[in-house]
């Protein structure tokens, strides 16, 4: 028997260590492998069913080759010259009528390998074609972007250091499910006195380990924040120090067109209280946080007092009533956050998924400004991206050999490229580690409307899923025992050697043979020609002291080294912020253009006002599920014994107000979409709010699908910070009865 240390690659962001047993060619077990830090050491129930997926029966062997209609379940098996020998003069034809770039090359979150997860690029790179953004055709990149505006950059505290959190907001984060091995960190603080408030429309697992769980309206968390800001700033409970110093509070902003004012060197300028004239807010000692002045008769006031505006319009009583929070905790929430120190905001992906979610994001981080909770330890306003972890890796020359680069698509321009042509036309779309159709938006209308325009499709993939079933050619692929890579966590700090563990399974390619094999049969050869592990040292020998020292060797042996960085990691510890002006700019000069220069409340796209939640009363949620990361476990025997089936989680009252009971059959619907599925009433809901996990395969339902029902719109604002996430919960829907 050989024991082989190998990575659990699936997106559930916690990238475990797995310590695979090897029998007559075949793993027999697997257990957690051991981390320098112990408490990282750890495996849930989906890596240890991760071998009912090796040896799945249902695994794809050989490639397939349609032999019917798209989506007609009819297929022949090819060898891979046959496949990528067509494959390779398909993409040249199609490249020759309509250019290289109506290629797109779409990979998702399928494995966390680098390997795996870039090759498409290398290749879409060297043949000229283009790549979808990833964060926003995901709908987790809204958040990102009010983070990047506020702070300058994405990034979060090392779980550890929740630990050391007196009180810590989980603020639409269900970390006892989504990063349940992390959850221990929260449990940690807790044990040593820590107060843990959850925020979210679900009593989830998490808000049951919580000291309160406070529903919220879907969408509404913008308000709360003010609600909150109210109730800090008239109470006097900000830290005025840290504002002064290290935010935009005293640069003062023209009443007239909402700009810093500046002197003639372009320094913003604060209202100085010793002296009682303007001056550089840099040098000013003593600067005003509040009131209005007129400087050479241009009236002014420190964004401080335009923040406090703002949040004037949300006292508690009316944030109660916007966001459904009751005004009395509000008022404590507000307390209890500003005067215990540190304390940390877990801000996350459930309150970003709505059409306007980038400003939540800034919400959340400045209240943590308001209470100068930025860059201490414990505390903070983090996302689920930890940035150091990404940032230290020459993904650029893995990416752009030669400085060749693939065109970037907006990710939720995807759909108006292939529909329309812009901002320029798709006409062939190939998935790696994506199951686009399952995970995406409005999948009715892409295979109503959007895949007949594609000449061709291919998926690289393990199973038949929902997105295979659709394409021209199935390429399968390997999985994570059966071939190297290079595995990052997207919220701890350690980096880990996948390693072959057994040979590949049937045929079974990894993405990097698949792609140097047809780059060679493209006259791209030349840019294929290392093998992986040269690749890897490539991809590690990137220059940055982060990574100093760490080897594919010293990996071989050490299994899991931590980037070189002290601990706990604390973002902006040195109160360095890389925004525009340095400081936390929880007021942006950029956005006044867009009317949304502070974060502003901005109703769902879907809520109740608008035309479709007229029409469906009812918000749909589709959150992530301990028992799969995404759309890749729910099958597996072991998973299954707990959880079979997909059931909509309903409130009583949307219940009873429908006739429906609980273990009743019903329909959800809207003008996209429907699907039929079981109710489990629970009063763990919020009323008016429906969640049905996501990651559920169409199969799965005896008709219709959970992803049929959400919305792809593109939001004009989010275009013009950056460009549109998907606000993958903002969807409205009604629930009937189906009677038997
Ligand atoms: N087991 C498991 N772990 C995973 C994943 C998985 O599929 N399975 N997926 C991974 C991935 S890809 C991601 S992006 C992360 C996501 O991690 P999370 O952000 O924790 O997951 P979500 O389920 O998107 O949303 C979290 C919570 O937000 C709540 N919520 C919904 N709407 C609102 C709202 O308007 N306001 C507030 N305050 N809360 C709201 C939901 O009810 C849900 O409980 O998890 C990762 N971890
Ligand atoms: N309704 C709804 N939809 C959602 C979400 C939601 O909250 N609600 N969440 C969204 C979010 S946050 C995310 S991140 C996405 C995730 O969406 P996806 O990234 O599509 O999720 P997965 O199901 O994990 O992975 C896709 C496929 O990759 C395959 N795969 C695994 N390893 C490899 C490999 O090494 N190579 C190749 N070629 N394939 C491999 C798997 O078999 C799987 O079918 O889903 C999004 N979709
Ligand atoms: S699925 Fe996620 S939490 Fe479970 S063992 Fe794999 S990496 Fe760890
Ligand atoms: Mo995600």
């Amino acid at each position: 028997m050989t024991i082989v240390r190998t990575v659990c690659t699936p997106n559930c962001c916690n990238t475990c260590g797995l310590l695979a047993h090897v029998e007559g060619g075949r793993i027999s077990r697997v257990e957690p492998a051991p981390f320098p830090d112990t408490r990282y050491t750890r495996i849930c129930l989906k890596g240890l069913a991760s071998l009912e997926r090796q040896y799945h029966p249902e695994r794809l062997k050989r490639p397939l080759r349609r032999a019917g209609e798209r989506g007609s379940g009819r297929w022949e098996e090819v060898t891979w010259d046959v496949a990528l020998d067509d494959i390779a003069a398909r993409l040249k034809d199609i490249a020759s009528r309509h250019g290289a770039r109506s290629v797109a090359f779409a990979t998702l979150t399928g494995s966390y390998g680098l390997l795996a997860s870039n090759t498409a690029n290398r290749f879409a790179s060297v043949f000229g074609g283009s790549v979808p953004t990833r964060g926003t055709i995901m709908g987790d990149n809204g958040g990102n972007m009010g983070m990047a505006l506020a702070l300058g950059r994405v990034t979060a505290h090392e779980p550890e250091d929740w630990a050391n959190s007196r009180f810590l907001i989980l603020w639409g984060r269900n970390l006892a499910e989504t990063y349940m091995n992390d959850f221990r960190f929260v449990l940690e603080a807790r044990e040593k006195g820590a107060i843990v408030v959850a925020i979210d429309p679900r009593f989830t697992p998490t808000c049951a380990q919580c000291n309160q769980w406070i529903p919220i309206r879907p969408g509404a968390d913008t308000a709360l924040a003010l609600g909150m800001m109210q109730v800090i700033i008239q109470d006097r409970l900000y830290d005025r120090a840290f504002l002064a110093r290290h935010t935009v509070a005293p640069f003062l902003v023209r009443t007239g067109d909402g700009h810093f004012l500046r002197d003639p060197a372009g320094q913003p300028l604060a209202w100085d209280l010793a002296n009682g004239r303007p001056g550089p807010a840099g040098d000013t000692g003593d600067p005003a946080l509040t009131g209005t002045y007129a400087v050479d008769g241009i009236a002014c006031a420190p964004a401080f007092q335009k923040l406090a505006d703002l949040a004037n319009g949300y006292p508690p009583d009316r944030a109660a009533a916007v966001t459904g929070v009751p005004a009395d905790v509000i008022r404590r929430l507000a307390c209890d956050y500003a005067t215990t120190r540190p304390a940390a905001i877990l801000l996350s992906q459930g309150a970003q998924r709505y059409f306007h979610g980038h400003q939540f994001f800034r919400a959340g981080i400045t209240l943590a400004a308001l209470t100068g909770n930025l860059g201490v330890s414990g505390g903070g306003a983090s996302s689920i991206f930890i940035w150091p972890m990404h940032s230290a890796f020459d993904y650029a020359g893995f990416n752009y050999p030669d400085g060749k680069r693939y065109a970037s698509l907006p990710g939720m321009m995807f759909y108006e490229a292939i529909a329309e042509g812009k901002p320029w036309p798709v006409r062939a779309a190939w998935f790696t580690g994506y199951n686009f159709i399952n995970q995406a938006a409005d999948p009715n209308r892409t295979i109503r409307e959007l895949f007949p325009k594609l000449e061709l499709i291919v998926a690289s993939e393990q199973f038949m899923t929902a997105t295979a079933e659709q394409a021209d050619y199935v390429l399968p692929v390997t999985t994570f025992f059966e071939s190297d890579d290079l595995v990052l966590a997207y919220d701890n700090l350690y980096v880990q050697l996948q390693q072959k563990v057994v040979e590949p399974w049937g045929e079974t390619r990894s993405d990097i043979e698949v792609f140097s094999d047809l780059a060679g049969r493209m006259g791209l050869g030349r840019y294929f020609d290392r093998t992986p592990e040269q690749f890897l040292s490539a991809l590690l020998n990137s220059g940055d002291p982060l990574l100093e020292g760490i080897t594919l060797e010293r990996l071989r042996r050490e299994g899991a080294i931590r980037l070189n960085l002290p601990r706990p990691y604390v973002p902006f510890a040195d109160k360095a912020f890389p925004t525009p002006t340095g400081r936390v700019e929880f007021y942006s000069e950029r956005l006044v253009e867009i009317e949304q220069e502070l974060p502003v409340h901005l109703e769902p796209l879907e809520g109740p006002g608008s035309a479709q939640g007229k029409k469906y009363p009812l918000t749909f949620l589709t959150a992530h599920s301990r028992f799969s990361a995404n759309s890749q476990h729910f099958a597996l025997p072991h998973v299954a014994a707990l959880c079979p089936e997909p059931l909509l989680e309903m409130n009583p009252e949307d219940a009873g107000a429908r006739a429906v009971r609980d273990g009743d059959e019903v329909e959800v619907f809207n003008d996209r979409g429907h699907c039929r599925v079981k109710v489990r009433v629970t009063p763990g809901i919020a009323p008016g709010v429906l969640n049905l996990h996501q990651g559920w395969w169409p199969r799965d339902f005896a008709t219709g699908s959970q992803q049929s029902l959400t919305q792809g719109a593109v939001n004009p604002d989010q275009v013009f910070i950056g460009e549109a996430n998907w606000a993958i919960f903002d969807c409205a829907v009604d629930v009937r009865r189906v009677w038997p």
